[in-house]
């Protein structure tokens, strides 16, 4: 139902990063026909593009060259005795964390502010360094400090198979240009639900550009809503694109990739405790610099991520937001047993 005390805001939200069909002028079938959706694909990607151009310096030359061609940089950021003083801080640490859940998987978040990198040395030398925040800001397209969590994915929490996982099936998270990473604190082997990427599919090429009209338009007939499209196997094979490619890791390992690219949680075979260092960042799409002046406001770089965590919780008591239902959970060390009160 479309809130009619918000009209006002319906075509300023055009050049935001909402992507819900929620919006009456988003949810227009005959503005999505006339290529309002597919405008502001093509509008994000040219404005990313530029921001990236002024980023180059923030990568090396081969790291930019795997991102141009693939969508992702995958690299080990920290030699061996550094990576093992990382893993013992994060693994040991008790901390504030939320839990979610989503059919029957559960992501729980401890967020990574100043106070909890007081007392991880490693981490707090990780996270400042070039090495780690370049290909995140590459990826992104923005010379801001992303958001950054100690996240641990559940698998396989209740049993027999209840619900499946949402995040199983191959999507695009959103309609521009974004970034997620991830650095694996233990081997991610092939059944316990590893990272897998299209590699190519950041790209928007015209049969892309094609694709996200007629989805655009669905949707507004009343199709799968939300805009983070779900892709089948059979429309992988029409788009032109490979297999995804599924992150078997060793320990250590980085990944950054652009999440307009397609991707998906690899279904586990077996209960399994994946534990990352996870960062995301989400500027407005339409932002022409790569710096945003606006956001954080003074003070609060750094605690975006706590923020967001109060927030989302707070929302959900009040019922303000039904899909991601995040519960503050306590302190709890990353590998602790799941807490989503649903699991009681
Ligand atoms: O956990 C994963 O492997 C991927 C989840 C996902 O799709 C996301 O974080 O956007
Ligand atoms: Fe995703």
């Amino acid at each position: 139902m479309a809130n009619w005390l918000a009209a006002p805001l319906w075509p300023l939200e055009i050049f935001t990063a909402t992507k819900a069909f929620s919006n009456p002028l988003l949810a227009s079938e005959k503005l999505n026909r006339r290529g309002l959706y597919a405008w502001r694909v093509t509008a994000t990607h040219r404005l990313a593009d530029r921001r990236r151009r002024k980023l180059r310096h923030l990568v090396s030359d081969a790291e930019r060259e795997a991102f141009d061609t693939t969508g992702a940089i995958v690299k080990t950021p920290l030699a061996p005795d550094a990576f093992a003083a990382l893993r013992e801080e994060v693994m040991n640490l008790s901390a504030p964390a939320y839990e979610m859940r989503e059919g029957d998987a559960v992501t729980r978040r401890i967020a990574v502010t100043p106070s909890l990198l007081t007392s991880t040395p490693t981490l707090a030398r990780l996270v400042a360094s070039q090495e780690y925040q370049g290909p995140i800001r590459y990826a992104g397209s923005f010379d801001v400090a992303p958001q950054l969590y100690i996240q641990t994915i559940f698998t396989h929490v209740v049993e027999p198979d209840g619900s499946p996982d949402p995040q199983n099936q191959l999507h695009m998270d959103t309609f521009h240009p974004t970034v997620k990473s991830w650095l694996w604190l233990d081997d991610v082997d092939e059944d316990m639900g590893p990272f897998a990427y299209v590699f190519g599919s950041h790209k928007l090429d015209p049969r892309r550009l094609a694709w996200h009209k007629r989805r655009s338009v669905i949707a507004a007939q009343g199709g799968p809503h939300g805009g983070s499209f779900r892709v089948s196997d059979a429309e992988l094979r029409r788009l032109h694109l490979p297999d995804p490619h599924v992150f078997v890791a060793p320990a250590g390992t980085m990944v950054a990739g652009d999440t307009f690219g397609l991707h998906r949680r690899t279904r586990a075979t077996r209960p399994s405790r994946r534990v990352e260092l996870w960062a995301t960042s989400r500027p407005n799409p339409f932002n022409p610099f790569i710096k945003n002046w606006l956001w954080p406001l003074p003070g609060m770089e750094g605690r975006e991520a706590i923020l967001w965590q109060e927030y989302a919780t707070f929302a959900h008591k009040m019922g303000l937001r039904k899909r991601k239902d995040w519960h503050y959970v306590g302190k709890v060390r990353p590998k602790d047993d799941p807490r989503h009160p649903s699991l009681t």
